[in-house]
């Protein structure tokens, strides 16, 4: 099967945590590769695009906020069937149900009512992935 990419993202708790080196460690130990990198402050008309199926919701507001509350990083990552085996990487939206073993059941800390807080975000099918990626990497 072709490789494919997609978009991961280590949100503002992950970067306030130290986290990035170790979300891009399990990315590479599975044997994906980071074709592209970048820090940066995302606006809110970036946010409007990049979660454009949440606007409207009741948990937008907060979502948005915590997006801009630091610095996050961008990578595109490489590989076959990235877009499912990121996910699963990743483990549950929810960092209380995400197992442990996945990056969100290890390394969430700001969990309890703060969903949002959960260290990561990857895209969920390849559409999502071509248009995130070309929102945050237009170069490419
Ligand atoms: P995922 O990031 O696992 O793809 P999603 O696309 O459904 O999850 O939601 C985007 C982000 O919004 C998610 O990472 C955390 C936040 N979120 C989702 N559901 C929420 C809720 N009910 N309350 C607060 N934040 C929520
Ligand atoms: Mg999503």
């Amino acid at each position: 099967m072709a490789a494919e990419r997609t978009l991961v993202l280590v949100k503002p708790d992950g970067v306030r945590h130290r986290q990035i080196g170790e979300v891009l460690r399990r990315i590479e130990t599975k044997g994906y590769d980071v074709v592209a990198l970048q820090m940066l402050v995302p606006t809110p008309e970036l946010l409007e695009k990049h979660y454009e199926e949440h606007v409207g919701k009741s948990f937008y507001g907060v979502l948005v906020e915590f997006m801009m509350s630091g610095p996050v990083v961008a990578a595109v990552v490489e590989g076959e069937q990235v877009i499912p085996a990121f996910r699963s990487l990743a483990g549950a939206t929810d960092p209380i149900k995400a197992a442990p073993g996945s990056i969100r059941g290890d390394l969430a800390r700001d969990w309890g009512t703060k969903v949002q807080q959960n260290v990561v975000h990857g895209s969920d099918s390849p559409e999502s992935a071509a248009r995130e990626i070309a929102l945050w990497f237009p170069s490419l």
